[in-house]
C-alpha cells in the first residue's frame, strides 16, 4: 500500500531530488502537487543539477504563496532547464513578469530574457565597481549609520538594474571589503546597534532556498540570500565607559571639524580611520588618582577602538623637570596595564615649533612684547584687586612690523634678552570675551639647559603654543582633557587655524576629584618635607605611587573609574567610596589567611604536648574561580589568638567571643575551647583553656569562630601598619587654618607583635598571583613587587607587604593594611 504522499516522494526522487529532500517536499501537499505539475511541463525527465531542482522547487513555493499557478510557466521552466535562469532573483523577476501577462498570449522570448536578465554576466570587478559607485551616492549615511545599514545596502544593491543579475554570492564579500575600506573595522558603535537587531536576524536564517518555505514568508519573493548572518558574531559587549556617555558620543576619527577641510584628506590617509589619543603629563611631579582617570580615558579609549595612544611628556619647562618624574610616570602607566604606542616628548618638536613661531610672525599673528608682567596684566584688563574685567588695550609692541618682530625673535633665541625681558605673544583677539584669546605668550626666555636638548635653546614654547601644535603633528584625533581646559579650546583652534595645520578635536570631560584628601603637588610636597607622611608614596596619600604601595590592585582603580563612567561633570567621590570599590575587588581576588594582630598565648591545658590535629583550610572558600586550593595547619596545645577576642569577666550580650562561661570556636577546628583562667607570668599573659571535645552526638555550635595561629609554626611580623584617613574632614583645603590643621592624629598606627600563619610563605612564592575576577575587563597582569603580595586576613582586613620589608621571614616582614573588611570597622 502506498499513499499519494509516498508516490510523490518517489516521483521527486526519480527526478533527481535527494530522498530526504523528496520526502520533505512531499509532506507539504500543496507545494508537492504544484511541483508535480511543474515537472510534468518540463522537457527534462530527470536532473543532475541540484540548483535547477532547487529553482523548480522555489517556483512551486512561489506559486503556492500566491495561490495560483504562474501563467506561461513553461518559459520559466525552460529557462531553468537551459541554465538561463540561475538565481532566485532571476526567478522572482520571471514570476513577476509572467504574472503581469495573465490572460494574454505568451510573451516574446526576447522580452522574457530581458526581464529576467538572461545573458547578462556581471564579473566581480564590474560588480565591485558598480557597488562602489552606489556607495558614493549614500556616503553620509554609510558613515553615520555604519555597519547597521549593511543589510539594507545589501538588499538595495541587489535591486540595482544591472547588479541584480550578478551572482548573489558576490555581494557579501564585496560589500564587506568596501565597508572596511570606507569606515574601518567594526567597533563599539556597531556593537550598540547590533544588539537591538539580534532578535530580528535570528528569524532570517535562510541559506539558499531549498526546503525553507518559511523563509519566503518573511522575506519577499525568492530573493533570500544570507544577509543577516554576520550580525551574530560578536554577541555581547560589557557595559563600558568607552561606549557610553561622554566617550561613547565622541566623533569618529577622521571627522574632526576643520576651518580648512582640505587638510583632512592627508590626515585621513594617515590615520586610516583609527583613533589617535595622547596622555600628556608634565614631568614635574608624581601622578595622583585624578591622573588615573586621564590615563584610562586616553589609553583606554584608544585601546577600546583599536587605536593608538601616545605617552607624551610635555617637557617645555626645564626648570621643574626631573628624571624621577619621567620614570615614575612611565611606571604608573604600565602599572595600570597600558602600553603607550610611542613615548614622545614635546621637546622632540622644538625645531618644528620654532619654525611655526617664525611662520606666525610672518603672518603678522605674533609679536615680541617687552611689557613687564604688571603691564601685561594691566593691558589684559586686570584690576588692582587681581580680578579681570577692566579695560583691555593693545600694548605698544602689538603694532611693530613683521621685520622687527622677526629680528627680535632671533635676538631672543640668541640669548640677548634676560628672563622676563621679552616674550613672543600671539596676536589673538583682545575683543574676545575669553581670556585665552588675549594675546597669550607663545615663547619665553628661560635661560636654562633642558635635560633633552641641553643648552641648545634659551627660549621655550609655552603650553598654549605647544600643546595644540604637537597634537596636530602627532595627528591626534581626540585630544581629551578635563573641563578646566574648556576656554583653551578657542586658543587651541585659533593657533592651528592661523598656521593652517590639521586641527585635532579637543574635547573636555569632568575630572575625578576625591574628597577628604588633597592632590595639589605643592601641598603634598609640604606634607612630605615636614615629615607628616613617609614620602610621596605614603599609602595614605592618593598619589598613584602611594596607592600602589598601599596594595590597591590596578584593576580595582580601573573598575572603579569604569563604574563612575565619564561625563562632562566633575565627579566628586569620597575616599570611603573608593575604598569600598577596592574592598570588593580584593574580596574577589585575594587568598585568605590567619593573622593575629595583637596576639596572646593560649595554652590548652587538657591537651598534652604530643597532641596534633591537622586541619585543612581553603585559601578561598566558596566558589573559587582561581582554584587556590587548600593549605594544612596543625592544631596543637599552644596557639595565639587576638587579645581582643578574650575577656576574663562574664560576657555581656554583645560579646560573642571567649569569656568565662562562654566557649568560642577556632576556625576550622572541630570543637570549642572554653575559658579557664588568665595568668600573668614574667610580664606575659597566658590564657588557659580547655578543648571541649565531644565523643557523641552533634556538638552545639559556638556563638562565633575566631582565627588562630600555632605558637610553634608561625611568622612574627615586624610591623603591621594600619592606615586611616589622613585628614579629619571631607574638605581639608577649606580648613580656616590651612589643610595641615586638618591632619588626623592617628592616621597611621603600627603594631609590633603580630603573627601570621607560616603558610603565608606559600602566598609569597606564588605572588603576583594575578587572580582573575570573572567577567571583568580589568584583570591586569602585575609584575612582581611587595605590593602584589596581598591577602585577606580573616576578621581583620586586607593587607599587603610594604616595600620597607627586609624580607618576608621572621621579624623582617612589614605589612600595610590596604582597607578594612567592612566600611564601618574603624568607626
Ligand atoms: C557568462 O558566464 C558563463 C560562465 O561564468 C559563461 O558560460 C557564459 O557564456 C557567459 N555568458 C555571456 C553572455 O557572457
Ligand atoms: C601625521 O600625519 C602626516 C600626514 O598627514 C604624516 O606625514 C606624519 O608623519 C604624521 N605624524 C606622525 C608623528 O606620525
Ligand atoms: C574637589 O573636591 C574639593 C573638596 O575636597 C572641592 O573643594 C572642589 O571644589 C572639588 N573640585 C571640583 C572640580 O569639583
Ligand atoms: C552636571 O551638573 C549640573 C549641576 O552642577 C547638573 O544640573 C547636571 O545634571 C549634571 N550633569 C550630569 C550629566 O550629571
Ligand atoms: C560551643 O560554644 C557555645 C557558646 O559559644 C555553646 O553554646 C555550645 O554549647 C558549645 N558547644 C559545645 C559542644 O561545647
Ligand atoms: C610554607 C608552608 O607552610 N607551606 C605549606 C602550605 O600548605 C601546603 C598545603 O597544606 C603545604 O604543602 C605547604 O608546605
Amino acid at each position: 500500500m502506498s499513499s499519494p504522499q509516498d508516490d510523490l516522494s518517489e516521483l521527486f526522487s526519480k527526478v533527481g531530488f535527494e530522498d530526504k529532500k523528496a520526502k520533505e517536499i512531499a509532506k507539504n501537499k500543496k507545494v508537492a502537487s504544484l511541483l508535480q505539475t511543474i515537472l510534468s511541463k518540463s522537457d527534462a525527465t530527470s536532473y543532475d543539477d541540484e540548483k535547477k531542482l532547487a529553482l523548480l522547487h522555489q517556483l512551486a513555493v512561489a506559486e503556492n504563496k500566491q495561490g495560483k499557478e504562474v501563467p506561461h510557466v513553461e518559459l520559466l521552466i525552460n529557462a531553468i532547464n537551459k541554465g538561463d535562469i540561475r538565481t532566485t532573483v532571476q526567478l522572482s523577476e520571471g514570476v513577476k513578469f509572467l504574472n503581469a501577462r495573465e490572460g494574454q498570449s505568451a510573451p516574446e522570448q526576447v522580452d522574457f530574457d530581458e526581464a529576467t536578465g538572461v545573458g547578462i554576466n556581471v564579473s566581480e570587478e564590474e560588480a565591485k565597481d558598480l557597488i562602489s559607485k552606489y556607495l558614493d551616492t549614500i556616503k553620509e549615511e554609510v558613515e553615520s549609520k555604519r555597519y547597521s545599514i549593511l543589510p539594507k545596502v545589501m538588499s538595495d544593491v541587489k535591486a540595482q538594474p544591472v547588479l541584480k543579475w550578478a551572482p548573489p554570492n558576490l555581494f557579501k564579500p564585496i560589500l564587506d571589503s568596501l565597508f572596511l575600506e570606507r569606515i574601518g573595522p567594526k567597533d563599539e558603535r556597531d556593537a550598540k546597534k547590533k544588539e537591538k537587531k539580534k532578535s530580528k536576524s535570528s528569524e532570517i536564517e535562510t541559506e539558499n532556498g531549498i526546503g525553507k518555505e518559511n523563509a519566503g514568508k518573511k522575506k519577499s519573493g525568492a530573493s533570500a540570500n544570507n544577509t543577516g548572518k554576520e550580525e551574530k558574531d560578536d554577541e555581547k559587549e560589557e557595559r563600558s565607559m568607552f561606549s557610553e556617555g561622554f566617550l561613547g558620543d565622541l566623533h569618529k576619527p577622521g571627522e574632526e571639524p576643520q576651518m580648512y577641510p582640505e587638510l583632512l584628506k592627508e590626515h585621513n590617509e594617515f590615520i586610516k580611520g583609527q583613533v589617535y589619543t595622547r596622555f600628556p603629563p608634565e614631568p614635574n611631579g608624581f601622578l595622583h588618582i585624578g591622573h588615573s582617570k586621564a590615563i584610562m580615558v586616553n589609553f583606554g579609549y584608544a585601546q577600546f577602538n583599536n587605536g593608538k595612544c601616545y605617552l607624551r611628556f610635555d617637557d617645555t619647562n626645564p626648570e621643574a623637570e626631573e628624571e624621577v618624574y619621567f620614570n615614575s610616570i612611565k611606571e604608573m602607566v604600565s602599572w595600570l596595564g597600558f602600553k603607550p604606542w610611542k613615548v614622545t616628548y614635546s621637546s622632540d618638536y622644538f625645531d618644528e615649533l620654532y619654525e611655526f613661531a617664525i611662520q606666525l610672525i610672518k603672518l603678522d599673528k605674533a609679536y615680541i612684547c617687552h611689557c613687564t608682567a604688571e603691564e601685561v596684566k594691566l593691558s589684559r584688563g586686570q584690576k588692582e584687586d587681581g580680578t579681570l574685567g577692566g579695560e583691555r588695550f593693545a600694548c605698544k609692541h602689538r603694532s611693530q612690523d613683521i621685520e622687527h618682530n622677526l629680528k627680535e625673535f632671533e635676538n631672543m633665541k640668541l640669548g640677548k634678552y634676560a628672563v622676563g625681558e621679552a616674550t613672543l605673544r600671539m596676536k589673538q583677539d583682545l575683543n574676545s570675551p575669553s581670556p585665552q584669546m588675549w594675546d597669550l605668550v607663545a615663547y619665553r626666555v628661560l635661560n636654562k639647559p633642558h635635560h633633552r636638548t641641553g643648552s641648545k635653546w634659551k627660549i621655550y614654547p609655552t603650553y598654549d603654543f605647544t600643546h595644540c601644535l604637537v597634537d596636530s603633528m602627532e595627528n591626534i584625533t581626540h585630544s581629551l582633557c578635563t573641563t578646566e581646559f574648556i576656554l583653551s579650546r578657542e586658543s587651541y583652534e585659533w593657533l592651528c587655524d592661523a598656521l593652517r595645520v590639521y586641527r585635532p578635536a579637543q574635547r573636555e570631560y569632568g575630572r575625578l576629584n576625591l574628597t577628604g584628601t588633597i592632590m595639589s603637588k605643592r601641598k603634598i610636597a609640604k606634607l612630605v618635607n615636614e615629615g607628616h607622611v613617609r614620602g610621596w608614596d605614603d599609602p595614605r596619600l592618593y598619589t598613584l605611587e602611594g596607592i600602589k604601595r598601599r596594595g590597591v590592585p590596578p584593576g580595582a582603580i580601573l573598575s572603579f573609574i569604569n563604574t563612575l563612567g565619564v561625563t562632562t561633570n566633575a565627579t566628586n567621590i569620597q575616599t570611603t567610596r573608593f575604598e569600598s570599590a577596592v574592598r570588593s575587588y580584593l574580596d574577589q581576588s585575594t587568598p585568605r589567611l590567619f593573622l593575629v594582630l595583637n596576639p596572646v598565648e593560649v595554652h590548652i591545658d587538657n591537651l598534652d604536648d604530643s597532641f596534633e590535629l591537622e586541619v585543612e583550610i581553603p585559601y578561598k572558600p566558596g566558589v573559587d574561580v582561581n582554584k587556590l586550593g587548600n593549605r594544612r595547619m596543625v592544631f596543637r596545645n599552644k596557639i595565639y589568638i587576638d587579645r581582643g577576642d578574650v575577656i576574663d569577666t562574664p560576657a555581656d550580650k554583645e560579646f560573642y567571643r571567649l569569656a568565662p562561661g562562654q566557649p568560642v570556636g577556632l576556625m576550622r577546628v572541630p570543637f570549642n575551647i572554653s575559658f579557664k583562667s588568665l595568668e600573668h607570668r614574667d610580664g606575659k599573659t597566658i590564657v588557659h583553656v580547655n578543648y571541649d571535645e565531644i565523643k557523641e552526638g552533634k556538638p552545639k555550635k559556638p556563638k562565633t569562630y575566631i582565627q588562630w595561629v600555632p605558637v610553634n609554626d608561625c611568622i612574627h611580623v615586624k610591623e603591621v601598619r594600619i592606615y586611616n584617613q589622613l585628614f579629619k574632614s571631607e574638605n581639608p583645603g577649606a580648613h580656616p587654618d590651612g589643610y595641615l590643621a586638618d591632619l588626623a592624629e592617628e592616621s597611621e598606627s603600627v603594631l609590633l607583635n603580630a603573627v601570621i600563619e607560616s603558610n603565608f610563605s606559600e602566598i609569597v612564592d606564588k605572588s603576583p598571583m594575578n587572580l582573575e575576577i570573572p567577567n571583568s575587563q580589568f584583570n591586569i597582569k602585575e609584575l612582581e613587587g611587595p605590593n602584589t603580595i596581598r591577602f585577606q586576613a580573616l576578621r581583620e582586613g586586607y593587607f599587603c607587604v610594604d616595600k620597607d620589608s627586609k624580607g618576608v621571614g621572621e621579624n623582617e616582614l612589614i605589612l600595610n593594611r590596604i582597607v578594612t573588611l567592612k566600611e564601618d570597622a574603624n568607626k
